[in-house]
């Protein structure tokens, strides 16, 4: 560990003491009587901020001047989670801290509880981006992340009367002790307006955008410190107000209103982060967040190069750009503008630093998720870049041309503008044609996308193409979620593990030692007897944590089916209403995730478990050996009582339809087994866990897709199993609604008509391997073996692993040690 000494630098337990109680004193201006639990977590916050400050300091002093490379990674989404116990992990003062509230007589939990957690993402993609930075700066790599400042992040769940309510997320309400305003470090961004051709004092043709109206992007800095490491990386996100709070000439004239106005519709662009899994077609307030964010980003990074000196066609050489899916893919575009328009480059050498900066990461194969808008809206807010992305286009269409001569079909299929109904920008294309690099986020997902999603661009340009499998940090997803475990592993094989996962094999033969499987259930237990508390608390139901805990806990969609593990419970339920003697291995099925609120059928997914929960839990013939839970309000700090404490990991999405998945990692990695089909990253999971260690259940890829070209009749299925039929029965007939026969019917109808995600298919089998799980808990010894044995294989699935790869294939960075002295 690091140490330092002078003043808040200091990281003695004495210097600590004191900078907190200086805080709680200059900063909070309160004394310790009368301090309130928020102003003893901010004094906290600024005494680790203190720390952090340091660091990130030395790191810009030991950068700056240096030929190095930093890579920005491009993000609408950061899903940061609760600061403040992760950065005392990282900067390995966790204990001095608890000791310091302990003597001042707080309990630490309480503090760390007040810290409302920056929900500035939907689930994986904002979430994968949290990871990436943690390890980038524990990577000692320089980086930069850019995202927005939405004022309101992800709404709050409330569950009333077993439906979602939505509340909106008031994070900043107390104040964000971890951010820095940086009001002299602002971009203007441009919308709307027209072109108008020039000839430059050299005589070349030009064009100037003459935009509607301008707004102000201000930065606000969040430090990201490494793991035990003096890198202290930067978040930078984006907050957009107008260019004067008051417009004084409308003022003037008399128009108070319209200038009011002028200044609500700025700011009105970086307030509210959209729910995802929501058509985004026609919303224009997500692209102007878009572009802004984007222009912002871009325009820092020249001026941060240009202070450097270097010469704009060098560029790529010093930044990284990696665009985290498309929301930020429009930056292709705006670096053309801001090299050849404001920069005066021409466009071949324009092109080609933009081509080698930009890298792309593609997260999803669902067609309808593929972001393109229509071009009236986006040439009426870009008139600039709609241009620039047709002259990228005509070029990239011509070569496509030279290399297959007379193929319209394919010219049509790769153009950056979808014709095939109404006019679209494709951003994926977009983004292709923009990068050097193109990768997806687990092997299968990245082999799919080459077959299918993206498989002209992989026949054009094979070698832009690699696969990057997702990772998740092990040190707030193994560390500070789950301490036992941690110190049960330290107590085997040290911590070294925690820098380099890969070394968890270790563990391996600890899976034969009786005395370690006891203490290793016995933390799980310990784990679960958490879980129920906080169960307890926040929806009354009691739990057995002598059950197995079987876990589905992910944004709410169908194709990840939710419903099909519905499903399964009702047909336990129905076996041990027909038998009640019914021999079943205690089980607790607990649900969480966000439903986007635009989205029916995943808010009627919510109410099914949550009626079936209702049904099953008060029901006495079920005696014990079912209950059915949904967790309110899924987020980041919430999660950490929930992946220690799984017994069963579901990873149930059709195949060919989860791009990666990150929650199985977080659940195998703290030892939970996992029941799941051959989707996303649960291909390598299994590969690395063992096939004997892995549930698998399900149509592969290929099936579901050949099954769906011969056509998919969910009919026969049905008719072929009678206790899919019972089950389906059970839900139409109005078993868990009251008799109302009409609340469930747009769900059963789907399945029964459509089942466009196969559930029927899959249930049989699912229904057959669930039947092994029961069975294979009841041998606690062999259980347990199964569980080290995922905890000490996970090692792959760390980010620094991902990020390892990303800087050597893609970004081609080296890390820069940082000294702090
Ligand atoms: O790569 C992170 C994460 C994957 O683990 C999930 O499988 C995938 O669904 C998710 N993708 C999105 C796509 N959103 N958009 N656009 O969230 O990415």
């Amino acid at each position: 560990p690091v140490s330092c000494t002078g003043g808040r630098a200091d990281m003695s337990l004495d210097g600590l003491r004191r900078t907190f109680r200086e805080h709680v004193f200059y900063t909070q201006g309160r004394f310790p009587s009368v301090a309130t639990r928020n102003d003893l977590y901010m004094a906290f916050a600024y005494t680790v901020r203190d720390q952090l400050l340091h660091r990130w300091i030395k790191t810009v002093e030991q950068m700056a001047g240096k030929d190095l490379k930093i890579v920005s990674y491009l993000s609408a989404e950061f899903l940061l989670g609760p600061h403040l116990e992760n950065n005392l992990i990282n900067l390995g003062i966790y204990d001095d801290v608890l000791g310091i509230a302990k003597e001042e007589g707080f309990d630490i939990q309480v503090i760390f509880d007040q810290e409302e957690e920056p929900g500035l993402g939907n689930g994986g993609l904002g979430r994968l981006a949290a990871c990436y930075l943690d390890s980038l700066a524990s990577l000692e790599v320089p980086a930069i992340g850019y995202g927005i400042r939405y004022e309101f992040g992800i709404f709050d769940q409330e569950i009333r009367d077993g439906w979602q309510v939505e509340r909106t997320d008031q994070w900043l309400r107390l104040g964000n002790p971890w951010e820095l305003a940086r009001p002299e470090i602002t971009c203007r961004v441009s919308f709307g307006g027209r072109t108008e051709p020039y000839q430059d004092d050299r005589g070349r043709y030009r064009v100037r955008w003459i935009p509607h109206r301008t707004v102000k992007g201000v930065a606000y800095d969040t430090p990201i410190l490494g793991y035990r490491v003096n890198t202290c990386n930067l978040l930078r996100l984006w907050k957009a107000e107008a260019i004067e709070s008051f417009e004084f000439e409308a003022f003037n004239v008399g128009d108070y209103y319209g200038a009011v106005d002028e200044k609500i519709y700025s700011e009105n662009i970086t307030k509210v982060l959209y729910p995802n899994d929501e058509p985004v077609q026609g919303k224009q307030l997500r692209l102007e967040q878009q572009y802004f964010f984007v222009s912002c980003s871009l325009q820092d990074m020249l001026r941060i190069y240009k202070l450097g000196g270097g010469k704009l066609d060098r560029f790529s050489r010093h930044f990284a750009i990696q665009l985290n899916d498309t929301h930020p893919a429009l930056g292709v575009a705006e670096l053309m503008r801001l090299l050849v328009d404001e920069e005066g480059m021409d466009w071949e050498p324009a092109w080609d630093v933009t081509c080698k900066t930009f890298g792309y990461t593609n997260h999803t194969l669902l067609p309808e998720a593929l972001e393109k808008w229509p071009v009236e809206l986006f040439a009426g807010l870009f008139p600039r870049h709609m241009e620039i992305i047709y002259e990228i286009n005509r070029r990239f269409l011509d070569e496509v041309r030279r290399r297959w001569p007379g193929d319209e079909a394919r010219v049509a299929r790769m153009s950056l503008i979808d014709e095939s109904g109404g006019r679209f920008v494709r951003m994926a294309h977009l983004a292709c044609v923009g990068s050097h690099a193109i990768n997806g986020v687990a092997e299968l997902h990245s082999r799919l996308l080459k077959e299918d999603v993206l498989r002209d661009f992989h026949e054009m340009t094979p070698e832009k193409f690699s696969n990057k499998t997702n990772g998740v940090t092990p040190r707030r997803f193994l560390v500070l979620a789950n301490p036992g475990l941690t110190r049960l592993i330290e107590g085997k094989i040290g911590d070294t593990w925690i820098r380099r996962p890969e070394e968890l094999r270790k563990l391996e033969p600890c899976a034969d030692d009786p005395a370690f499987r006891e203490e290793w259930r016995r933390v799980k237990l310990e784990n679960k007897k958490n879980l129920a508390r906080v169960i307890r608390e926040r929806t009354g139901i009691e739990v057995d944590p002598a059950s197995m805990f079987d876990i589905q806990v992910k944004r709410l969609h169908e194709y990840k089916r939710q419903h099909l593990n519905v499903l399964h419970i009702i047909a336990l339920y129905d076996r041990i209403k027909r038998n009640p003697s019914y021999d079943l291995c205690p089980r607790t099925f607990i649900f969480g995730g966000k439903a986007a609120p635009g989205y029916f059928m995943a808010k009627l997914i919510i109410k099914l478990i949550n009626s079936v929960g209702d049904t099953v839990n008060r029901d006495p013939d079920v005696n014990g050996r079912l209950k059915v839970v949904f967790f309110p309000d899924l987020n980041v700090k919430n999660a950490k009582f929930i992946y220690p404490a799984a017994d069963l990991s579901e990873q149930i999405s059709t195949a060919g339809k989860e791009a990666s998945g990150t929650g199985n990692m977080k659940f195998s990695m703290n030892g939970a087994l996992t029941i799941g089909t051959l989707d996303g990253a649960n291909v390598e999971i299994r590969e690395e866990v063992g096939a004997e260690n892995f549930f698998l259940f399900g149509l592969t890829a290929e099936e579901v897709y050949s099954l769906k070209r011969d056509g998919y009749r969910p009919m026969e299925y049905f008719q072929a199993n009678p206790e899919l039929q019972r089950v389906v029965e059970r839900i139409a007939s109005g078993y868990f609604s009251n008799g109302d026969r009409e609340l469930f019917k747009p769900l059963v109808d789907a399945l029964m008509f459509h089942d466009t995600f196969m559930l029927f298919a899959d249930f049989g089998s699912y229904a057959d391997v669930q039947g092994r799980v029961d069975e294979a808990y009841r041998d606690r010894e062999h259980w347990t073996r199964m569980s080290i044995l995922n905890s000490a294989r996970m090692g792959k699935f760390s980010s620094d692993r991902a990020i390892r790869e990303y800087c050597e294939d893609i970004w081609k960075v080296k890390p820069v040690p940082i000294l702090l002295e």
